[in-house]
């Protein structure tokens, strides 16, 4: 992350409806203020229920707390007419707005057993789910770690500027520095068993780990961050065992495109921008690279044959 701007673009792009844009800053202002009632919440919620999110993952009593608390609190956003969440099947209108919300409330929350950081990520569109990345209006992550913190940006893609804020003890947002990853890239970290990796993608680890430092934890938010603040490379590939990857379109992979990209670096599914990606489900699933520009442009070079999406 570098150092402190001018704020240019800091608000409405021109090419996104203001009402979204509204909207969209609402949301993240709402998320922000929820951040320290779900971080005051984890210590308690560290067991898992006997119960499967829509993706079929072990759910947490913390995944369940911050889901419900945030359902409540973005749907009462005027603007606001979807709620979507990883941990529910179906979206939950909530009022005539035109703009849906797509969260992980908890990102990373397998990381709660072993008190390693995790994060919420949300991503606000201007239309139905599911929808494309193109047209989200903004988008944002909270990462509890040492201290909360949130990266956000808002208005249409192309214009987005993006930042880094505190997250005080009350839920205000304290705004740090304009983000925009460095020039000289440092660290990468990739998910899913090395094993399950295609060969193509083995043979670009080969080149990048002669290049980077490995960095992974387990927590996508906390990853994207790193390579936010020091430059280089993060994917959850596609794995033979499961081309589409580990990671869903609309509630995770979108809105770190958004971000990544909104910060001067690049996405793909290992051959376009998520941005890209046609929207087919809520829980859809896509591999998942983000990172500076270089390294995304080599990685797409050696992936042999990407499905289209
Ligand atoms: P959840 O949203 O269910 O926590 O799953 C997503 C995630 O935890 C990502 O944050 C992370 O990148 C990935 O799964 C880690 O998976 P793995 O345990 O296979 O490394």
């Amino acid at each position: 992350m570098e150092g402190a701007d001018s704020d240019p673009g800091d608000g409405a792009a021109d090419s996104a409806d203001p009402d979204a844009v509204a909207a969209a800053e609402a949301v993240l202002e709402a998320v922000a203020a929820a951040a320290p009632e779900i971080r005051a919440g984890l210590p308690g919620r560290r067991r898992y229920l006997d119960d499967e999110n829509p993706s079929g993952e072990d759910v947490l009593a913390a995944d369940v707390y911050a889901d419900e608390l945030l359902e409540a609190t973005l749907g009462d956003i005027d603007g606001v007419g979807t709620y979507a969440s990883e941990e529910r099947e179906s979206t939950v209108d909530t009022g005539d707005g035109a703009v849906s919300v797509a969260v992980d409330p908890l990102d990373g929350s397998s990381n709660l057993e072993s008190n390693n950081p995790m994060g919420t990520v949300v991503a606000i569109y201007d239309g139905d789910l599911p929808a494309s990345g193109r047209d989200l209006v903004g988008a944002g992550f909270v990462l509890y770690g040492p201290v909360t913190t949130m990266v956000a940006g808002v208005g249409a893609p192309a214009d987005a500027t993006i930042r880094e804020y505190l997250v005080t003890g009350e839920g205000d947002r304290e705004k740090l520095e304009r983000i925009e990853l460095p020039d000289d890239p440092t660290v990468y970290g990739f998910g899913g068993r090395v094993p399950d990796w295609p060969d193509d993608f083995a043979a670009y680890v080969d080149e990048v780990e002669d290049e980077l430092k490995l960095r992974y934890g387990g927590a996508m938010i906390a990853d994207v961050s790193q390579v936010l603040s020091y430059g280089g490379v993060f994917a959850y590939p596609a794995l033979e065992s499961a081309p589409d990857g580990k990671l869903r379109l609309q509630f995770e992979g979108n809105p770190v495109a958004y971000l990544v990209e909104g910060a001067g670096g690049r996405s793909s599914d290992g051959a376009r921008s998520l941005l890209d990606v046609e929207a087919t489900g809520i829980h859809q699933r896509v591999p998942v690279h983000v990172g500076n520009e270089a390294l995304i442009e080599r990685l797409e070079a050696a992936l042999d044959e990407v499905p289209a999406r």
